[in-house]
């Protein structure tokens, strides 16, 4: 079973994340991960924090000499910002303090939106930094790091994720026709990742405007992977169906409180013919087993599988909860009426998202896809995947 996780603090000295199951052989080198990690830091409307920071991982376990061991993969990435706290976020006690001490910068004002107020119950902390140094979007880095990973595995079997930005707080982009084959590359020389450079305009005189009142913007990506086989995933278990590992998948993404499928709420709106996409033969499609669907309404999948189309999904984040001209709030230590705190942030990180959202793409459909072919190695890996390809074209062939 592949599977991650991360640590750290958005302060602390570092981010850490763990990655176990991938197979050996895949081809890995920090360059691999480290283009996703300054993918992940672009992004018009971002705070200063982003001028500190550099991402690049140290590769510490699971990889030799350009390749993985199929041990697990631990990665580092180092917090530059860390110098400037060591001592707010020190693990040790510093000198002459008392257990549970008051330190600089405590946040006693939390934000609605944010996980300030519930973790400080919850956590039974005083200082609500316990909470929102861990809470921090700072900690997607390491997904991103694990998603790159993962990414170099699936480029192994032919498949490509790329997301864009298709509407930024009330303006929607207009998708591009033709659509690009490569979305990143176009994508990514946009600073708000989208591909409509009228709509680009008004985001940024937008973002531009809403910094200026102290306030903050949502927005929504698009996430597009193919290359896909038919099949991953399942129709047997509830657990086992991919829209719902997908769906998992983003939503635990911060900020995040919507993903769409394919059409995803407009299929309510509209009849089962307007739906669902009529299949025909294609001999030049062997990975769906010859066969194309004539639309892609349904995003590439169909009961939890892939069809093999493309899957298209779609991700709503909401504005960042810290505002420079903050809503009302309650003070934890006085009781009393207070404004929430106003750290330093960003206007809107939606570009950013888009990003993280590939990465979460990326782990869910490698994990799908060695969870279907197995294997401890690549080779292995190969073999059962060629051998399932030529049963399905076998199925359809004339
Ligand atoms: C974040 C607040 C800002 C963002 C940060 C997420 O950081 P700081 O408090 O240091 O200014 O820049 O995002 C990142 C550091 C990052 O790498 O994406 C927050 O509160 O979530």
């Amino acid at each position: 079973m592949l599977r991650f996780t991360t640590a750290g603090e958005s302060h602390g000295p570092a981010l850490i994340c763990v990655l176990e199951g991938m197979p050996a052989g895949v081809p890995l080198l920090a360059a691999d991960v480290d283009t996703e990690l300054a993918r992940r830091q672009q992004g018009y409307g971002r705070g200063r924090r982003m001028q500190i920071e550099r991402d690049t991982v140290e590769l510490v376990a699971g990889v030799r000499a350009g390749e993985t061991l199929g041990a697990p993969i631990a990665i580092s990435i180092r917090n530059r910002d860390w110098a400037n706290w060591q001592a707010i976020m020190d693990p040790a006690p510093r000198p002459g303090e008392s257990a549970r001490p008051t330190r600089a910068r405590a946040v006693t004002r939390p934000r609605p939106g944010h996980a300030d107020l519930a973790g400080l119950l919850k956590y039974d902390r005083d200082d609500a930094r316990d909470i929102l140094e861990r809470a921090s979007a700072r900690e997607t880095a390491a997904r991103v790091a694990a998603g790159a990973i993962c990414r170099r595995l699936l480029r192994e079997f032919g498949v490509r994720i790329g997301s864009h930005l298709v509407h930024l707080g009330g303006i929607d982009a207009v998708r591009p026709d033709p659509f690009p084959t490569d979305i990143n590359a176009a994508a990514d020389a946009s600073p708000l990742r989208t591909l409509d450079p009228a709509a680009e305009r008004r985001m940024i005189e937008r973002i531009d405007i809403v910094k200026r009142e102290g306030n903050t913007l949502g927005g929504i990506c698009e996430v597009v992977c193919d290359g896909l086989p038919v099949g991953l995933g399942s129709h047997v278990s509830w657990d086992r169906k991919l829209d719902g590992r997908l769906g998992a998948a983003l939503l635990s993404i911060p900020a995040v409180k919507g993903v769409e499928m394919g059409l995803g709420f407009e299929t309510a709106r509209r009849s089962g013919a307007e739906v669902h996409d009529e299949i025909e033969m294609a001999p030049d499609r062997p990975l769906t087993g010859f066969v194309r669907r004539r639309t892609n309404r349904a995003g590439g999948l169909e009961g939890g599988m892939t069809t093999g189309e493309p899957l298209v999904l779609r991700v709503a984040m909401k504005p960042i909860s810290t505002l420079m001209r903050p809503l009302g709030t309650v003070d934890t230590t006085t009781h009393g009426p207070a404004a929430a705190v106003a750290e330093r942030s960003d206007v809107t990180a939606v570009p950013a998202m888009g990003v993280i959202a590939e990465a979460m793409v990326a782990f869910v459909i490698a994990q799908a896809l060695l969870e279907k072919f197995g294997g401890d190695s690549l080779g292995e890996l190969r073999r059962n995947y060629e051998g399932y390809l030529r049963q399905v074209a076998g199925r359809m062939a004339d």
